[in-house]
């Protein structure tokens, strides 16, 4: 069996880093949040959302003991962070006790984010959740 060169190794072990950082934990399938009183997990329900189609994005809320939060003061938008192509409406629907679906179309290509907000009786939290449109 023939050896590897080492210029050949070192090639295939920058072409794995550079492969592995390609997929950044910036566009992750889930998102997730968690304070004193809040555990928020959301997630895409595609690998890649389509533009100019409705996609969809599963939220569930509970508390710090683990129980669904229901009826929960939520609102959510589409954002491109750094452009300015609008700000997207979504719809949300407790679909289970706790669990939210939230729906809208990503109007380009490109990277997005699935910014919401969730209105405590004490406060307001943001969390942002990034996705990629084709
Ligand atoms: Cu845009």
């Amino acid at each position: 069996m023939k050896k590897l060169s080492l210029p050949l190794i070192i090639l295939l072990v920058i072409f794995a880093v550079v492969y592995f950082q390609s997929s950044p934990a910036e566009v992750a399938a889930q998102t997730k949040f968690q304070d004193e009183s809040v555990q928020m997990i959301v997630s895409s329900n595609q690998p890649t959302a389509s533009s100019m189609h409705e996609n969809s994005f599963a939220l569930t809320l509970k508390d710090t003991s683990g129980n669904p939060i229901q009826h929960a003061d939520l609102q959510a938008t589409l954002v491109m962070p750094n452009m300015y192509c609008g700000i997207i409406p979504t719809e949300i629907v407790e679909d289970e006790p706790g669990t939210y679906q939230v729906k809208g179309i990503p109007v380009m290509q490109g990277k997005w984010e699935v910014q919401i907000t969730l209105k405590t009786t004490s406060k307001l939290i943001h969390v942002k959740h990034p996705f990629i449109a084709d």
